[in-house]
């Protein structure tokens, strides 16, 4: 492992002593966990756990009350079960369903990478949950951390024929970066975290002592879906057909990413370039070389720039192949042409050539509860195919065989869920981060109020005839961009209780990024407005026009950060 003579220069930030102290991501968490004496647990021991998916947060509606009772927040802690692909069983959903109810806050959270959040679990029942996960075949190692996080993939079984092979890549991929410590079984799932751990055991071939310099996204998307906004990933596979409609290999992206801060213009939000082709067989080498190049040369001194979009950003995609390259030995193939044409998902009922059946469920934000967990604890227990999680926080029922559809059929109607996919085409497209009350970081609300948003603008959605109009838009509670806020035609993202930037101007198949058209809009003043947009557009657009282009033909906005160029690869070249 090299370390380039640069990254010496300015001191290493803490997280990256405190990494290469941890023994493998042991650290003080066991003694954490048993402390009695406070819910939550200390903050170098709150950074290892993200590795072993485990987030300490506070339930923040309760902290002006309990700091008036003089009492320690009321502490809680969020786990993420990572699931690679977004496949599960429906003997795995029945368990997180009901540990959802036994061990968390009763709701279960599908996030847009196609993972699953419980919140609200206090200390003593974290280890039983997580054992209970690990029973069914789960995880929560690596689903956050400074690690290659849940690998992402269309869920979509029948979308294409090469669906079945990109998803076993996908899951390959996710197996061959997931870390090698032995520390996450002993705490987790034996119950016993052996202090030494054992050197040959817990050797990280591919991440070292220190991990990487920040969390690193992979997704797999398969045009002309661009469900997984693969611009917005670390690194992204784009699959490739060959003229028999076969899997020939993979167009490869680097350096994307959504977060920032606000008013640090060193920090932005990036999409990903174009980096090259390769074929199904050598994917995972890919991945593993451009996971080392960051690894290497990712900025360890200060976090906010330690992305590799900022590696990519710095030292230029040629740089970053010709370094890629020499790690591999071989030189990466000329980039194929794609075309995306949506980010969405397809609602309802799709059929397999097998007649088997998939039915995709909107399920607002990803928060599972109330009437629609008791449905899908019923479709659970008589369904015999899976479940898919999609990259826009909704559920797919897939693989229903012909003989169960009926009684599937009949639970959906029972409890209202086959007329949820009937919702206005805004809403259909709409998302939000977790934000309020979990999320330490939120500065304003999202998946709470986004809905009453949409709400409020369907009135004006509906009388201007936008009823069936797909409209991209998202909402985050503070820059980080969670959401993906800056990919969505129309997005909000929050500075501060009850106040949000504007953003507009994204193209609908994720390709350009949106701009900032007001700043820090109160809500009062964020219905009217966007109301006037949306009859504005019903008005004046183009036949078939979209509202991120209309955006720009109008000049709401200037257009940045298009990916277009990017979707001109010369097609059919095959120099692999
Ligand atoms: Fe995220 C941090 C929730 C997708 C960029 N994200 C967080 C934390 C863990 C807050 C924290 O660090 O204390 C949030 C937990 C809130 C809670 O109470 O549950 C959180 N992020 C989420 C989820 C659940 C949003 C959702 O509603 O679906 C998504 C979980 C995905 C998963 O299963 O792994 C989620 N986060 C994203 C995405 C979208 C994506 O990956 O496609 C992004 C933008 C893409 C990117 O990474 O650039 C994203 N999250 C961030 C960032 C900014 C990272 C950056 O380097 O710019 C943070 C803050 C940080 O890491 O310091 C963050
Ligand atoms: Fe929290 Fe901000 Fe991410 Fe929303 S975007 S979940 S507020 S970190």
């Amino acid at each position: 492992m090299s370390t380039p003579p640069e990254a010496t220069a300015k001191p290493l930030h803490k997280n990256e002593v405190l990494k290469a102290e941890s023994n493998y991501l042991r650290g003080h968490i066991l003694q954490d966990l048993s402390d009695p004496s406070t819910g939550t647990i200390s903050e170098d021991s709150a950074q290892l756990t993200k590795f072993h998916g485990v987030y300490p947060q506070d339930d923040r509606d309760l902290r002006n009350q309990r700091r008036k009772e003089g009492k320690e927040k009321a502490y809680i802690f969020m786990a993420r079960v990572r699931v690679p692909g977004g496949v599960c069983t429906p003997k795995q959903w029945l368990t997180l369903d009901a540990l959802a109810d036994s061990h968390a806050n009763g709701t279960l959270k599908i996030t847009n990478r196609q993972a699953f959040q419980f919140h609200g679990i206090l200390k003593g029942n974290l280890r039983p949950a997580i054992r209970e996960v690990n029973r069914v075949l789960m995880d929560t190692l690596a689903a956050c951390g400074d690690v290659v996080r849940n690998v992402m993939c269309n869920p979509n079984p029948h979308l294409s024929s090469l669906h079945a092979e990109t998803l076993e890549i996908a899951r390959a991929v996710g197996r061959h970066l997931s870390p090698h410590t032995r520390a996450y079984h002993e705490l987790w799932v034996e119950d016993r975290l052996v202090g030494g751990g054992d050197p040959e055991e817990d050797a990280e071939p591919i991440y070292g002592k220190t991990y990487l310099p920040r969390k690193f996204k992979i997704g797999f998307a398969i045009p002309p879906s661009n469900d997984i906004d693969v611009f917005a990933n670390d690194l992204g596979f784009i699959a490739v057909a060959d003229d028999k409609g076969r899997l020939a290999g993979f167009t490869i992206t680097v350096g994307g990413g959504m977060g920032m801060s606000h008013n640090q213009v060193e920090t932005y939000p990036r999409l990903a370039e174009v980096l090259g082709f390769c074929r199904p067989e050598q994917v995972v080498e890919v991945a593993e070389k451009i996971v080392t190049v960051q690894r290497d040369f990712g900025d360890r001194t200060d976090r906010k720039h330690a992305r590799f979009k900022y590696t990519v950003a710095d030292r230029g995609l040629v740089w970053i192949r010709n370094e890629v390259e020499r790690r591999l030995g071989w030189e990466l193939g000329t980039p194929r042409r794609f075309e995306f044409t949506d980010t969405g998902d397809r609602y309802g009922w799709t059929e397999g050539p097998d007649g088997s059946a998939h039915f995709t469920l909107f399920i607002e934000n990803g928060r599972v509860k109330g009437d629609v967990k008791t449905a899908l604890r019923e479709i659970a227990s008589v369904h015999t195919g899976d479940f898919r999680l999609t990259p826009n926080q909704h559920l797919m029922i897939a693989s229903i065989s012909p003989e169960n559809r009926p009684r599937i059929e009949g639970l959906l109607r029972k409890h209202g869920l086959d007329t949820a996919n009937r919702a206005t085409g805004l809403r259909l497209n709409s998302m939000a981060c977790v934000a309020l009350p979990t999320c330490g970081l939120a500065l304003a609300e999202s998946e709470r109020y986004l809905p009453e948003l949409v709400t409020q603008l369907d009135e004006a959605v509906e009388s201007a005839g936008l009823r069936d109009d797909a409209i991209v838009i998202r909402m985050t509670g503070c820059p980080n961009g969670c959401g993906r806020p800056f990919l969505a035609e129309i997005g909000f993202v929050g500075r501060s209780p009850g106040k949000y930037n504007m953003y507009l101007g994204a193209a609908f198949n994720g390709s350009r990024m949106n701009t900032l058209y007001k700043a820090s809009l109160a809500t009062a003043e964020i219905i009217p407005l966007t109301q006037g947009l949306l009859k504005r557009y019903a008005a004046e657009r183009l036949d078939g026009e979209r509202f991120g282009d209309f955006s720009i033909r109008v000049g709401l906005v200037k257009p940045t950060g298009t990916a277009a160029d990017f979707h001109s690869g010369p097609a059919g070249a095959s120099d692999s």
